[in-house]
């Protein structure tokens, strides 16, 4: 069997104890990974502080940025490895695989090395009181030893988007994937190594989050911040974890997205894009639509065309190259969703389509399948339309005017994503300046601009990454004022 093991200050290293990986498309066990305890993360903490001061934050930013052309360059060259390793830790299709998680992936590290590169520094001249001259200007250091927690939904493209720009801007990092899906991180450790990249650099510890190798990183004294990706309420935990030393962090959280589709669309399109947010990745993408609002006119045009989408949607192995949904990840996370599924039934809600699991006859059946599911009729307080379910599952209402669809649409704790869909651009604009959201698509969804401001409001998050924003977090700013 294939072990999955911590990777420290270079080098694989074995764990206490162990836990299974699982491929959720047919239940089987993969790998045992290798749980780091306490010590192991103190050494990982350790080997990346041992790193800073050996001189990754001294590195020149154009060695830096080759480097990571390097790291760009190793993945690339193991493509067929990341996607195989992907798929099978998330039960992903094929073709999703290699067409986001693993080139986005690539495209993170080359996204930073070139940003880093041409970043300026602000600057300001000042007058001084005598009436002379001081000038201003602001020197990027590295904030540290950074804490980075992923999710299992797309483990390698969020783990990278969060480590390029880090070790950008000079930090270290000790990396702590999800329990489900642990392979690529530390495929990610061969192709570190490859690459160049000084040991100690990146690390990556394996386990859980509570009282496990999570909670053990976020806790750290010797860590100066956390980035994280995942549910809100892990989210607050970390923040109580982070407390007493005050650690700088960066939430991205769940999300309860939004789409409003107007009779004005394009149809063709509009159905198109509405599908593909609620069931890209089995509806296990934080900025995946659970909510879609349609101008009444068109609604029973349009949920028909939505049904009929979501009965074409071929389920299957994983491996298929014409598979359009995979898996959810975990037996656990379908005890979920399914009984989200009961919930809105027990709510009264109108089954359009879906609503329980698939029968293949063969070995998938011990997978973790779900049927893509839309539900009608339900109050906009009822739980399932109130509460993050992350599944292939959306509900459908109608509305009759523009402000209508605006207050429903924001009537939630969450603020993370919104699509807006018409043809006419002026209320495009409109509408998309009022959502409460970190990022609102108009006639698209989930296009993005690595150089965009990324993240959410309420408890979809905290701060924002992406392009300058990224730099900005991953550094310390020291102002320098020289009187002239
Ligand atoms: P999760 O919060 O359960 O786990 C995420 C990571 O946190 C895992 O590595 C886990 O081991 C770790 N963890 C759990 N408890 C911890 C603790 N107390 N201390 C430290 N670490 C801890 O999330 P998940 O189930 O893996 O992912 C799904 C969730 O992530 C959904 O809510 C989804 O919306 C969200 N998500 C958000 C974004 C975004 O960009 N906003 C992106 C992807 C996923
Ligand atoms: O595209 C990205 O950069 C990003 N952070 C996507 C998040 C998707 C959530 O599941």
């Amino acid at each position: 069997m294939k072990s999955i093991l911590n990777y420290i200050d270079g080098h694989f290293v074995p764990g206490q104890r162990e836990f299974p990986d699982i491929n959720p498309a047919d239940g089987s066990v993969i790998a045992q990974v290798s749980e780091a305890d306490q010590s192991l993360v103190d050494d990982a903490v350790g080997a990346a502080r041992k790193a800073l001061r050996g001189g990754w934050a001294r590195v020149s930013v154009r060695d830096r940025a080759a480097c990571l052309h390097r790291v760009a360059d190793a993945i690339e060259s193991r493509f067929d490895c990341f996607v195989s390793a992907e798929v099978a830790d998330t039960g992903k299709p094929v073709a999703l695989a290699s067409t986001l998680d693993v080139p986005r992936a690539a495209a993170n590290f080359r996204a930073f090395a070139d940003l880093i590169k041409s970043a300026g520094i602000e600057s300001f001249q000042t007058e001084t009181p005598d009436g002379k001259c001081a000038m201003n200007y602001a020197v990027r250091k590295p904030l540290g030893v950074v804490g980075v927690i992923v999710p299992w939904n797309l483990p390698l493209l969020l783990l990278t988007w969060k480590v390029a720009p880090a070790l950008a801007c000079g930090n270290t990092v000790v990396v702590k994937p999800s329990e489900e899906t642990p392979a690529s991180a530390t495929l990610l450790a061969e192709v570190m190594k490859a690459a160049g990249v000084p040991d100690g650099v990146y690390n990556v510890v394996h386990g859980f989050g509570p009282d496990s190798a999570g909670e053990f990183l976020a806790q750290h004294p010797d860590v100066n911040a956390v980035t994280f990706t995942g549910e809100s309420q892990t989210g607050a935990a970390i923040m109580k974890a982070v407390a007493p030393t005050l650690k700088a962090v960066s939430f991205e959280l769940g999300g309860k997205n939004a789409a409003i589709v107007f009779a004005d669309c394009d149809f063709e399109e509009t159905v198109n894009g509405v599908a593909e947010s609620v069931f890209l990745n089995t509806g296990q993408v934080c900025l995946c639509a659970e909510r879609v609002y349609v101008e009444r006119p068109l609604f029973e045009r349009l949920v028909a065309a939505l049904k009929h989408k979501a009965e074409n949607l071929k389920l299957g192995s994983p491996l298929e190259p014409t598979t359009d949904l995979g898996p959810l990840i975990s037996r656990g996370h379908r005890e979920k969703v399914i009984s989200y599924y009961q919930l809105a039934r027990d709510e009264g809600a109108n089954l359009i389509t879906g609503g329980g699991v698939p029968r293949f006859d063969n070995a998938l059946d011990q997978g973790f399948y779900i049927q893509p599911t839309i539900y009608a009729g339900l109050p906009e307080t009822a739980r399932s339309v109130k509460e993050e379910i992350f599944g292939p599952v959306c509900h459908v209402a109608p509305f009759d005017a523009e402000d209508e669809a605006i207050a429903m649409a924001n009537d939630t704790k969450y603020g993370l994503a919104a699509s807006i869909w018409t043809s006419n651009l002026k209320r495009g604009h409109r509408v998309a300046q009022q959502m409460n959201a970190g990022i609102t698509w108009v006639n698209c969804w989930f296009l993005r601009d690595l150089r965009t401001p990324f993240g959410g409001v309420g408890l979809s998050g905290i701060g924002r990454e992406g392009g300058m924003h990224s730099l900005n977090f991953y550094s310390e700013l020291n102002n320098v004022c020289i009187r002239l």
